[in-house]
C-alpha cells in the first residue's frame, strides 16, 4: 500500500555503519513538531522560528515531551549528540512537504536513539523510496525523474551518471511530453471528426496526419533502439573471459583493470572461482569476469570452478575466448570453440610477444566463422586498445543517442516506448488503408497512454509500489 501523505515520516538517510556524519530526515505536516521533541537549538529558539534552508547548531536529546520548555542552560541529562539542523519549509523541499534534516555524528547508536525518539514523538519509519515517492505525489518530480534519482545514486560510470542526471533534470520527460501532446492533439481532431461525422467538416487532413505519424514513428523507433542498451547503462554488461588453463585470463583481467586483482602464476588451474570487477570501457560499465580455465580434470575444486565458468558464459553479454598464441591449438581449445555459443564470442589470441605456434590461417580452417581475431599480449600491454574498441562495438553496435540526445536507460520506459511505437504504427497503417476513424483513434490512444505511463501522468498504485520498492530507505 502507498503510504498516506498526512503521515510524518522519518529515516536515517546515510548508509548503515560508522561515518563522519549521519543524517536523519523527517518529512510531513508534523515534521517540525516531531523534530522539536529531540532537537534543542543552542540559541534557545524554537524550530518554528528558524529561517528556512539555514543550518543551525543544536543539541539532540532523547525524546521528552517538554523538550521545548526545558531551559537552554539546564544540564541536559538525556543529551545524545551535537548537531546541525536545517528546516526546509513546504513547498520548497525535496518532498514538497515540511522537512527537517539533522546532521549529527555518524554512529549507529546515536542515529538509532534519535530515530526511536522521532518515532515515539509520532513519526512513522519511511518505507524504501518514500521520500522520492512523496516528491512525485506532490508534483515535485514526474515519474521518470523520480526513477532517475535512483539511477543517479546507482550510476556505475561517469557516462551512466550523465545520463541519469539528464533524465532527473527532465530531459527525457520533456521529449516524451512533446511526442505525447502531438498525438493527443491529433486524437482530439480525429475524435471531433467522429462526433460530427454528419456535418462533413474536415477536422484533420489525411496528408497532415500521415506526416505527423511518420515523424512520430521515426522518433519512437530511435528511442526504442537506444533502449536496447539501457540495461547495460544501468547495470553494466557482463563480459566473461574464458579459455583453457594458463592462457592468460587472469593476466588479461589485471591488464584491463590496470591492477593486480587476480592471482597469476605459471601453474595451470590457478583461478578456481569467479572473480568479478567493474570497469569502464569507453564509459560503458562492464562487469568483467575472470573464470577458471576449462579443461578435463578430476580435481573436485577445479571441476566446480569449471562448472561456474560455464554458467558465467551462459549469462554473459559477451565472452572473450582466449587462446595461447605460443602454443598449438589444444583439444580443450577445440572443445570451447566448438560450443555453439562461441559464435557470439570474441576470439582473442594472447601471448603475441612470444614466438608464434598458433596460426590464424589454421584457426580459420579448423574453426571458421569467428570473424575478426584479435591479437594481444596481456603482460606486455599490446593490442589492449583494439580489444577495448572491439568489446565496445560488440556491446553497443550503432550510434547511441537519438537525434535529440535522449537515451532510454530504463526497462519500464523501453517497454512503454515499444507499445507506443506499435500503437502509432497500427494507426498509420489504418489511415493508409482508409480504415474507420475509430480504429485510428483507438491505436493513438494506446500510444498516448503508453507514453503517459513514462512520466506518470497515467499510472497505477501497483506500478508506483514496484518502482519505489527498489529504492533504499531514506531516499
Ligand atoms: N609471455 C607472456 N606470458 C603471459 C602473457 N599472459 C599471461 N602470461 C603468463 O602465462 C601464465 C598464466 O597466466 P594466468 O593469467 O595465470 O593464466 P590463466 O588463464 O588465468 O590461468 P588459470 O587461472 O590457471 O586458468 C603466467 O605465467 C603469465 O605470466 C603474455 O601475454 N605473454
Ligand atoms: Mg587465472
Amino acid at each position: 500500500m502507498l503510504g498516506a501523505l498526512d503521515d510524518t515520516i522519518c529515516a536515517i538517510a546515510t548508509p548503515p555503519g560508522e561515518g563522519g556524519i549521519g543524517i536523519l530526515r523527517i518529512s510531513g505536516p508534523r515534521a517540525l513538531e516531531v523534530a522539536s521533541c529531540v532537537v534543542r537549538l543552542r540559541s534557545g529558539k524554537s524550530l518554528y522560528d528558524l529561517p528556512t534552508h539555514r543550518l543551525t547548531l543544536a543539541d539532540l536529546c532523547a525524546h521528552s515531551k517538554n523538550a521545548l520548555a526545558e531551559k537552554r542552560d539546564a544540564p541536559a541529562s538525556n543529551f545524545i549528540d551535537e548537531a546541525l539542523v536545517v528546516v526546509m519549509n513546504a513547498p520548497h523541499s525535496f518532498t514538497g512537504e515540511d522537512v527537517v534534516e539533522i546532521q549529527c555524528h555518524g554512529g549507529p547508536v546515536i542515529l538509532d536513539q534519535l530515530c526511536r525518539g522521532l518515532l515515539s514523538a509520532g513519526a512513522r519509519l519511511a518505507a524504501p523510496g518514500e521520500f522520492t515517492q512523496r516528491a512525485f505525489l506532490n508534483g515535485r518530480l514526474d515519474l521518470a525523474q523520480a526513477e532517475a534519482v535512483l539511477d543517479t545514486i546507482r550510476a556505475k560510470t561517469e557516462r551512466s551518471l550523465t545520463l541519469a542526471q539528464s533524465q532527473r533534470r527532465g530531459e527525457l520527460s520533456r521529449h516524451v511530453e512533446e511526442i505525447r501532446s502531438k498525438l493527443v492533439v491529433a486524437l482530439a481532431h480525429i475524435e471531433a471528426a467522429l462526433d460530427f461525422a454528419e456535418e462533413d467538416i474536415a477536422f484533420v487532413r489525411q496528408d497532415e496526419l500521415m506526416r505527423l505519424l511518420d515523424v512520430t514513428l521515426d522518433k519512437l523507433r530511435q528511442l526504442v533502439r537506444s533502449g536496447r542498451d539501457g540495461r547495460i547503462w544501468r547495470e553494466g554488461a557482463v563480459v566473461a573471459i574464458l579459455g583453457r588453463p594458463n592462457v592468460g585470463k587472469s593476466s588479461l583481467m589485471n591488464a584491463l583493470l590496470r591492477s593486480d586483482r587476480a592471482i597469476v602464476t605459471a601453474i595451470p588451474g590457478t583461478t578456481r572461482d569467479l572473480l568479478e570487477e567493474l570497469l569502464s570501457i569507453d564509459g560503458i560499465p562492464v562487469r568483467l569476469l575472470d573464470t577458471a580455465g576449462i579443461r578435463m580434470t578430476d580435481d573436485p575444486v577445479e571441476v566446480e570452478g569449471i562448472r561456474r565458468s560455464r554458467l558465467a558464459w551462459a549469462d554473459a553479454d559477451l565472452a572473450l575466448i582466449l587462446l595461447d598464441g605460443s602454443q598449438p591449438l589444444s583439444e580443450s581449445d577445440g572443445a570451447l570453440l566448438s560450443q555453439p555459443e562461441s559464435a557470439h564470442a570474441l576470439l582473442v589470441v594472447n601471448k603475441c610477444d612470444l614466438p608464434r605456434q598458433l596460426s590464424r590461417e589454421g584457426l580459420d580452417r579448423s574453426h571458421p566463422g569467428h570473424g575478426n581475431i584479435l591479437e594481444i599480449s596481456a603482460t606486455m600491454g599490446i593490442g589492449l586498445e583494439e580489444l577495448r574498441l572491439a568489446v565496445r562495438s560488440r556491446l553497443m553496435p550503432g550510434s547511441l543517442e537519438s537525434d535529440e540526445g535522449v537515451l532510454v536507460t530504463n526497462l519500464r520506459h523501453a517497454n512503454a516506448f515499444e507499445r507506443a511505437l506499435q500503437g502509432v504504427d497500427q494507426a498509420r497503417q489504418s489511415v493508409d488503408a482508409g480504415r474507420a476513424g475509430e480504429l485510428v483513434a483507438m491505436d493513438l490512444r494506446i500510444a498516448a497512454d503508453a507514453l503517459g505511463e513514462i512520466t506518470g501522468i497515467i499510472t497505477t498504485d501497483e506500478i508506483l509500489e514496484r518502482i519505489f520498492a527498489e529504492f533504499c530507505i531514506g531516499k
